[in-house]
């Protein structure tokens, strides 16, 4: 064996001079009691609350204190991608605060206790003010806030006073090194220096049973994760019972799409989006995970008689309706992906609300407002007016021929032709109270949104993308255009500053579903810009005017820039 496999103890044996562990095994303290803290709670909160676990608490506090235009800031930003990243983000920071009271608990043991306490009481904080948090929410930053307490306190010491023990007392003449801690909190650098050996009181640092204990805990950490991910996928029986659910016939079938609805050209939207590719948009970070055989809905409120439903309930009706709607998010931009057409199962929300005893407004009820409540807590504030109209309003168990997809609100959620999702499409939904648009703020509101927010007529180029390259001929322009519950009249494209011309539209399905459009370009040499507008039932045009998707939906034409050679 060479010279160079000499560890530190056999270092000291061989009366080398001792070291003193290196700020880098107090970081690594303080990671691995995060790592125990992190895997211990999602053990605890896998079996408890699993919104409950730290990442998933504070990430969701983080979104929902966000101030709304930091919001939009990063939604622009990052897109679809905000939500991992807001988990990696909280995880980093995480990993930074430890690894920093790992190194300072090297040489005063308290900053790593009052670190962790802190850090616990702030995942505590998050969990426990989640609108559906109960006092077990506290259960997994508690469970995790003590195991990494114990853990850093043992590894730390193990660090310091195995290291110390062969320098004759060193430690406990000076325990706080009080004179070498000023001297290296004044100069971080100077820490390196002193660890590498300049000391020489410092006693050696027991390698081999640090190596053990840190090992065997960050093992343990990485089991509990394995635990939780086991138990996720016993949660996947949830799935599998979604899976086995038979959809019935719906007593109302939606009328066969009419011949020429969708248009055959590469790169448009298909008419009907796929469940997997349909945008996403909530404020979950965990997907609530329900079982449908233990879920109810609850209809209560001003002018209603309490109502509750199973699933089972809902599946057994003999109203079912099956009925073609474009969902879309307010918080699309112009030219956005948060929209999607889909063929929803559902109940009549009208015929629950009349089997409860709701009058609307214009029927003299004392209701004007229906406030959704999700099983995550989310409010959505609908008008009942509305929802009793006489338009397709549903409480959806199906999307597209299958039960509902978990992250589409499975087992219930709420579909409302002309209404943008927050102030209507309610997923995950347990909850529908009566009441007024004075006594009551959804969650949207406070957070600069409009308490009502009809959809915006709104057309969207899908091909050719902007920045593409296209050869001079024949080129098709093609896209979608929604205006829900009114339908859509007409759609018209403009190259660069030329005259609007008249697009083909596809048949229509519904006026509550987005139609299909082409305009076969005849392209020539350049750069050019494609605008396109459309024009709904009521005679309405998009104008041309842009304003931000807050409070109430974006407006302005969608272009595209082309290079045609
Ligand atoms: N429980 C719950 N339901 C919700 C939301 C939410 O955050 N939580 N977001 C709403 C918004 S803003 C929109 S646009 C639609 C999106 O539905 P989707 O994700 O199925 O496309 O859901 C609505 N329903
Ligand atoms: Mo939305």
């Amino acid at each position: 064996m060479s010279d160079h496999q000499t560890t530190s103890a056999e270092e000291s044996a061989a009366g080398q001079p001792p070291r003193r562990p290196r700020p880098r095994v107090g970081a690594l303290c303080g990671l691995i009691a995060a790592g125990a803290a992190l895997g211990t709670a999602e053990i605890v909160g896998a079996f408890v609350r699993p919104a409950a676990t730290p990442l998933i608490a504070v990430g969701q506090a983080v979104i929902d204190l966000t101030p709304q235009a930091l919001r939009e800031f990063a939604i622009a930003a990052v897109g679809e991608a905000d939500r991992p990243l807001l988990v990696a983000g909280t995880a980093v920071l995480l990993a930074l605060f430890t690894a920093a009271i790992g190194v300072g608990s090297l040489r005063r043991p308290w900053v790593g206790d009052a670190g962790i306490a802190a850090l616990a009481a702030i995942a505590m904080a998050a969990a426990l003010t989640r609108p559906e948090a109960d006092a077990l929410y506290a259960l997994p930053s508690v469970a995790g806030g003590a195991v990494a307490l114990a853990l850093l306190r043992l590894l730390v010491r193990t660090a310091r006073l195995s290291a110390a023990a062969p320098a004759s007392g060193e430690g406990g003449e000076n325990p706080a090194g009080a004179d070498t801690s000023a001297a290296e909190s004044t100069d971080p650098s100077e820490a390196s220096s002193n660890a590498a050996g300049a000391r020489p009181a410092a006693g050696a640092f027991d390698r081999r049973r640090f190596v053990l204990l840190a090992g065997g805990a960050a093992l343990a950490s990485a089991g509990a994760g394995a635990a939780g991910r086991w138990w996720a996928t016993a949660q996947a029986g949830v799935e599998a019972s979604r899976e086995a659910i038979r959809l019935p016939r719906p007593a109302s079938p939606a009328p066969p799409l009419p011949d020429g609805a969708e248009l055959d050209v590469d790169g448009l939207s298909s008419f009907f989006t796929p469940n997997g590719d349909f945008y996403r948009v909530d404020t979950a970070l965990s997907v609530p995970r329900i079982d449908a055989t233990r879920w109810r809905l609850r209809i209560h409120g001003r002018g209603a008689s309490e109502r509750e439903y199973t699933y089972a309930d809902l599946l057994e009706r003999s109203d079912l309706i099956e009925r073609d709607v474009t969902l879309a998010c307010v918080s699309n931009r112009v030219g956005g992906s948060y929209v999607g057409n889909a063929r929803w199962i559902g109940v009549p929300l009208a015929a629950l609300l009349r089997e409860a005893g709701v009058r609307p407004p214009g029927e003299g009820g004392p209701a004007d407002q229906l406030v959704s409540r999700s099983s995550d807590g989310m409010t959505i504030g609908t008008p009942v007016e509305a929802l009793m109209d006489g338009r397709d309003a549903l409480l959806a168990v199906g999307m597209n021929g299958k039960p509902l997809p978990a992250e589409h609100g499975f087992p219930a959620r709420v579909v409302v032709p002309g209404l943008y999702g927050y102030v209507s499409a309610c997923k995950w939904v347990e909850e529908m109270e009566l009441t007024t648009f004075d006594a009551f703020d959804a969650y949207w509101v406070p957070r600069g949104w409009a308490e009502q927010a009809p959809i915006k007529t709104q057309s969207r180029i899908d091909t050719p993308g902007t920045g593409a390259q296209v050869s001079a001929g024949t080129v098709p322009i093609a896209g979608v255009a929604w205006a829900q519950h009114v339908g859509v009249e007409a759609v018209e494209v403009r190259i660069d500053d030329g005259p609007w011309r008249s697009a083909r539209l596809a048949a229509e399905d519904t006026a509550d579903t987005w139609r299909q459009w082409v305009l076969e370009w005849d392209a020539e040499p350049g750069e050019h810009r494609i605008t396109v507008r459309a024009t709904d039932e009521s005679g309405a045009t998009q104008v041309a005017e842009e304003s931000p998707p807050a409070p109430d939906g974006a407006t302005g034409h969608h272009t595209v820039d082309v290079t045609v050679s």
